[in-house]
């Protein structure tokens, strides 16, 4: 039954009055499955509500950051305190050091950080940080990890640059790409070459260590010790971009999951429990080269934000206290509800794919194992459009992309479950018909 979408609609047509597409970012321009997207006036717990009275069970928990659900009540109760004591101040303050010190003690090989204002602006950082340190250009990336939209970053990227099947961005000449190798994700061999092609000229190895961008894809057994021996090897830097996977697919992240000790780490999303923080940070050594201690420049004006900081502190501060039940929990609501839609698929006939890593899951159209970026690009996108709309019908929300993660938190539960069975079975029946 199609939504009542009137107000949505009107508000689409006066956004494309101010904004590219009528959108701040890409991939919410609903581009690839098609249709004006909903306009959203409130969220609470698992649910999203749009202008026109519609709900919606939320799979997208804007993009990651949701763990706890929409207008957790401490997370709320730590914004408005923080705003009564003013939003910004361009100083120090206290709170920086509180969030700093739950990351530290989540994330142990960030011996020191540095906040800034989005997982771009952590890893463009990072990035120029590593070709300090190494006094080294190139930098290897892998095909279909996004890293935000730094220009480096830019070249074979996944997210909306890949949803949007553009190769990389206009606008970031060839002296920039050309300093970015980008190379099959899961594949060792191809590392071992781009080494031996470019000898102790590669800075760092950036990865999603579990890749969220093409949708979700797993590293191989033994892939990132690989990456790690490899680097030590060669005299370049791990970089692990777990902007995504940071608090995500456990409390430390994937270096904590896979027990692999990166150089350096990315944060944002869940982090900043919604509010804008992203962080990079890692080994003392090579963070104290950032100005005003060294030759590194970094700066932001809202950098370690106060409201910010209480956001994450909160959001941050609860995992920490809770985490035991909190992972057990999503990886349990996680599995039934991959598995479940999954297992509908196969009843119906459809051909699907599902990768999960803890609470983050992508179901792909295709029959194919999805290792890589090309193996995720032999889905059916077609499919996972008609799919899209059909489960958005039904009232449930998910990325509207075949190449992006789908996240759970703890408001999901067995009644958010149900709804999403019923809705996945009528929709692979429209997929089929
Ligand atoms: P932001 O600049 O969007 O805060 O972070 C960039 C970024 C860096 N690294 C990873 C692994 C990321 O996933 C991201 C951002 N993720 C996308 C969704 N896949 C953000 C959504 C959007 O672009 O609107």
């Amino acid at each position: 039954m199609a939504r009542e979408l009137s107000r949505s609609t009107q508000l689409q047509q006066r956004a494309e009055r101010y904004f590219p597409g009528g959108v701040n970012s890409p991939v919410r321009a609903f581009r690839a499955v098609g249709g004006n997207p909903p306009f959203i006036t409130r969220a609470e717990g698992a649910w999203l509500y749009d202008v026109d009275g519609n709900r919606y069970l939320d799979y997208v928990g804007s993009w990651g950051p949701m763990i706890l659900g929409h207008a957790a009540p401490h997370v709320i109760q730590a914004i408005e305190a923080a705003a009564r004591r003013g939003v910004s101040y361009g100083a120090s303050t206290p709170i920086e050091s509180d969030l700093a010190e739950l990351i530290n003690r989540a994330v142990p090989s960030i011996q020191k950080m540095r906040f800034v204002s989005s997982g771009t602006e952590a890893v463009m950082s990072a990035i120029r940080l590593a070709r300090a340190f190494t006094n080294r250009k190139f930098i290897i990336k892998f095909e279909g990890c996004y890293h935000g939209h730094a220009d480096a970053l830019l070249v074979k990227a996944g997210s909306g640059v890949a949803t949007l099947g553009i190769p990389g961005s206009a606008g970031v000449p060839e002296e920039t790409a050309q300093f970015t190798l980008a190379i099959p994700y899961n594949n060792i061999a191809a590392v071992e070459a781009a080494f031996a092609a470019h000898p102790n000229a590669i800075a760092c190895v950036i990865v999603e260590p579990v890749v969220g961008n093409s949708g979700t894809i797993a590293p191989a057994p033994g892939y990132l010790q690989a990456l790690r021996d490899i680097t030590q090897k060669n005299g370049a830097l791990l970089l692990f971009d777990e902007v995504m996977t940071g608090f995500r697919v456990s409390l430390g992240g994937a270096q904590q999951l896979y027990n692999i000790q990166p150089d350096l780490t990315t944060l944002g999303k869940i982090v900043g429990g919604g509010l804008p923080v992203g962080v990079f940070g890692g080994r003392e050594e090579i963070m104290d080269m950032l100005a005003p201690l060294g030759p590194v420049y970094q700066a932001g004006t809202l950098s370690g934000n106060p409201l910010a900081m209480a956001a994450g502190s909160a959001t941050v501060g609860y995992l920490l206290a809770h985490h035991k039940d909190v992972y057990s929990q999503l990886e349990k609501s996680t599995a039934a509800i991959a598995e479940g839609v999954a297992k509908l698929a196969a009843e119906a006939g459809v051909p699907l794919t599902t990768n999960r890593v803890g609470s983050m899951f992508t179901w792909f159209f295709t029959a194919a194992p999805v290792t890589d970026y090309a193996s995720a690009s032999t889905s059916n996108t077609e499919s996972f459009g008609t799919f899209h709309r059909a489960m958005l019908d039904a009232g449930v929300w998910l990325p509207p992309s075949q190449f992006e993660a789908a996240f759970v938190g703890t408001e999901h539960n067995d009644v958010t479950l149900k709804l999403t069975l019923k809705a996945a079975a009528h929709a692979f029946k429209t997929l089929k018909n």
